[in-house]
């Protein structure tokens, strides 16, 4: 329904990791067809940040954060976090993009893998909204994976130059047009007629890619799918409680598109996440207005086996 696609700030967006923005992506006929897939950079590690000489005054390059995926069995995707508990967390803040006056958001993220499957939790603190008839009244979620590592955290960019691509993302852009607890994407939703593949038409949990924050669609490339899977849900649901947004989240190590990131047991993977809050004006959220995790650059996924 209100697949609108998301202005360049999303990339910001993903930017932080949030490059997820997301809106859904378009899913016109007319949508840009996803570039021929290159090679998977999943393989490659993520660059490591060396040691900037103090002679030179040039500002010291900051550690990257690293989180590591083990292998857990027994998660299921229902939007309760109960089994996560014995995963190691991260915990950090989301700000507001480039230009953008968003409340800044304290959040954690947890990632695993049973071996086939990648599962990403991401909790953040805010209040419950949500409307099942509005997504912009509700919150909504956005994970960014490189899949070209030289791609920059703002949807395949930078937050200093947005039309500039340094390579490719996958995004995974949630609004959340389904209730709580209900999976969505995954094998219960596929596309509507004449949506591309990564469009969850059901749920609105799309598989995205992007190459830059104004080139974003849905999964398009030859034979794209979206199994993708998702449940949410809220510790207060009632409106305006405080309380912590739970996002549960699972996709397969392979989906055999271009336009997804490819894991690989021992490999690293540069992730980063994104936030929309409703409370942001009486309408709702717009795609600019979103805090994410891109002040501390890629988070660092090493997926251990
Ligand atoms: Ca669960
Ligand atoms: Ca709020
Ligand atoms: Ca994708
Ligand atoms: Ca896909």
């Amino acid at each position: 329904m209100r697949a609108k696609k998301i202005s360049a700030v999303l990339g910001a967006v993903l930017l932080s990791v949030v490059a997820v923005s997301c809106g859904s992506g378009d899913s016109s006929s007319g949508s840009t067809q996803a570039p021929a897939e290159t090679d998977a950079v999943a393989e490659t590690n993520a660059p490591e940040a060396t040691d900037a000489p103090a002679e030179t005054g040039a500002p010291a390059e900051t550690e990257p954060v690293v989180v590591d995926a083990n292998l857990v069995e027994g998660i299921t995707i229902d939007g309760d976090a109960a089994d996560w508990a014995d995963v190691p967390v991260l915990d950090l803040t989301l700000d507001a993009i480039v230009d953008v006056t968003a409340e800044s958001k304290d959040a954690s993220v947890k990632v695993a893998h049973d071996g086939e499957n990648v599962m990403v939790l991401i909790q953040v603190e805010d209040d419950y909204n949500w409307d099942p008839d509005d997504a912009h009244l509700s919150a909504a979620l956005g994970v960014q994976w490189a899949i070209d590592q030289s791609a920059g955290d703002a949807m395949g960019a930078t937050e200093d130059d947005q039309e500039t691509s340094l390579g490719m993302v996958d995004i995974w852009h949630w609004e959340l047009e389904c209730e709580a607890g209900v999976v969505a994407g995954g094998s219960t939703s596929g596309p509507g007629e004449g949506n591309d593949a990564g469009n969850d038409e059901a749920c609105n949990f799309d598989d995205e890619w992007s190459t830059d924050t104004e080139t974003r669609e849905d999964d398009n490339g030859e034979g794209a799918e979206n199994s993708l899977a998702g449940a949410w849900s809220h510790s207060e649901p009632v409106a305006d409680a405080d309380g912590t947004w739970t996002f549960e989240m699972s996709r397969p190590f392979d989906t055999g598109d271009s336009t997804d990131t490819t894991f690989v047991i021992g490999s690293s993977n540069q992730m980063a996440v994104a936030y929309w809050d409703s409370d942001v004006s009486p309408e709702g959220w717009e795609d600019e207005d979103h805090v994410q995790s891109t002040g501390i650059g890629w988070i660092v996924v090493n997926l251990v086996g």
